[in-house]
């Protein structure tokens, strides 16, 4: 891609409405635009990041045996009166009324949705286990939306639900979606911390948060030093395996880790001081496990094998995926802008041509540019005709993990320069070797 062509409205001044790092810098980088108050646009930048994010998501949901429908943003008040919720989401929930004067909602999450889907079809303990998820936006009327994509009203979420015969199986299906988070946030280059949570208006009697340690985080979070320790989880993951993956939640919930809801003073204050930590964090997951809540008043009742009819066991798992684009920030930026970790970076590679009106550096970056695209390696090729200095500001600002600088003093020797974002390890190559670095997999 041509940044002479691309559609990217940086801005040079920090916009004064953004209070924290991450919203300050998607705005500067032109990733996403405010349409109302917590409703924005995700303008190219932003939206390849989010459609990166949801990918890693759909994979490690899939790995873990989940199958991806879609339901719709608009749902019927009338399955929510019978859960008997609809009264009780209160001003959150954004209620419509159609031509017709149906009573109908954006909804802000699909429990009961999910459920009437399954009680027409789920009929016996044969059709289960099931997790089926789906990627979609949500609208919460949030009293308060701030921190641009970090709370706002219309927002995309991952929402998963199990379907299991009985209580046991229902734990087995909540520890596969356990691990399939932990897996997940790591591959994203984050540390996310699963911690005891309070469930909140989606009910239930067991719930982790998945948590990353942040200063702008809005929860305020308390756990041992050893879990922020823990390694991240490997690819090594046999899903079916129940006992494993009991070891695996095991150890994760063994170190005290809580958000303030589940606080514990006394076992708080039984950890030695120099292993205790209290932070803000950003909740980037939540998990729960509610049994009967929806099935029973819907009345989405499966056959056990002795013919006696049961409601289907549920939980219910959501991962904030736009969210999740101002999270990584606030873990992965400096003084300069933003540092996407690879797996979620909008292009792996900023080619910066120091002077595009110069034939012999047109020529190699050219070269470079289509070298690079033939081999899958996403490029943001910068031919603009403008100083290095601002060159190098707009990529450091936007945080590719790869720059890859074209010079007419370089292409007198037959170098160009490669950089790391991160480290800001700088490299002089030929191009064949810097080629040969970038399209290593
Ligand atoms: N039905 C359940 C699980 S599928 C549910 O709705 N859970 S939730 O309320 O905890 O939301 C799931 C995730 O969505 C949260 O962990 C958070 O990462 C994200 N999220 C929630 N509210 C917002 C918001 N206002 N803006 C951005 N992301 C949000």
């Amino acid at each position: 891609m041509r940044l002479s062509s691309y559609f990217m409205p940086t801005l040079k001044e920090n916009p004064s409405e953004a209070q924290i790092v991450s919203h300050r810098l998607m705005l500067r980088a032109g990733m996403v635009r405010q349409a109302s108050a917590g409703i924005y646009s995700w303008l190219p930048l932003g939206f390849k990041v989010l459609k990166r994010i949801e990918q890693i998501v759909r994979e490690e949901q899939d790995a873990s045996g989940a199958q991806e429908l879609l339901m719709p943003t608009i749902q019927a008040a009338d399955l929510w009166k019978e859960s008997g919720r609809y009264d009780d989401y209160g001003k959150e929930m954004l209620r419509i009324v159609d031509r017709h004067e149906r009573e109908m909602l954006y909804g802000p999450t699909n429990e009961e949705l999910i459920t009437d889907i399954v009680r027409h079809s789920m009929k016996s303990w044969r059709d289960v286990p099931k997790n089926l998820y789906h990627i979609q936006w949500k609208f919460r009327d949030e009293v308060r939306p701030r921190f641009g994509v970090m709370r706002g009203r219309e927002f995309l979420m991952k929402d998963a639900y199990s379907f299991d015969l009985t209580k046991e199986a229902a734990r087995h299906s909540y520890n596969k979606m356990f691990a399939a988070y932990l897996r997940t946030f790591a591959r994203m280059g984050l540390k996310a911390i699963p911690m005891r949570a309070d469930t909140g208006p989606i009910g239930g009697d067991m719930s982790h948060e998945f948590i990353i340690l942040a200063d702008t985080g809005e929860s305020q979070v308390y756990c041992h030093r050893d879990i922020v320790d823990f390694d991240v989880l490997g690819s090594a993951v046999d899903f079916d395996d129940v006992a494993a993956l009991q070891g695996i939640v095991d150890r994760w919930t063994a170190p005290y880790a809580a958000t303030d809801e589940k606080h514990d003073i006394e076992a708080f204050a039984a950890i030695p001081a120099d292993k205790r930590i209290e932070a803000r964090g950003i909740e980037v997951g939540h998990i729960f496990y509610f049994g009967a809540k929806y099935s029973k008043p819907l009345g989405a009742m499966i056959a056990r094998p002795d013919g006696e009819l049961v409601p289907v066991e549920m939980g219910s798992y959501g991962i904030g995926v736009s969210r999740l684009v101002g999270a990584i920030i606030e873990a992965s930026h400096d003084e300069r802008g933003i540092v996407w970790p690879e797996a979620v970076a909008p292009f792996k590679v900023g080619l910066i041509d120091l002077r595009p009106a110069d034939a012999a550096c047109a020529a190699a970056a050219d070269r470079i540019d289509g070298a690079l695209r033939a081999a899958g390696v996403e490029v943001l090729h910068d031919d603009r005709d403008d100083s290095p200095g601002a060159k190098f500001a707009t990529m450091d600002l936007i945080g590719l993990p790869w720059q890859l600088v074209v010079g007419p003093r370089g292409l007198a020797q037959g170098v160009v320069e490669l950089k790391q974002r991160r480290t800001g390890e700088r490299q002089e190559l030929s191009i064949e070797s810097a080629l040969a670095r970038l399209t290593l997999r």
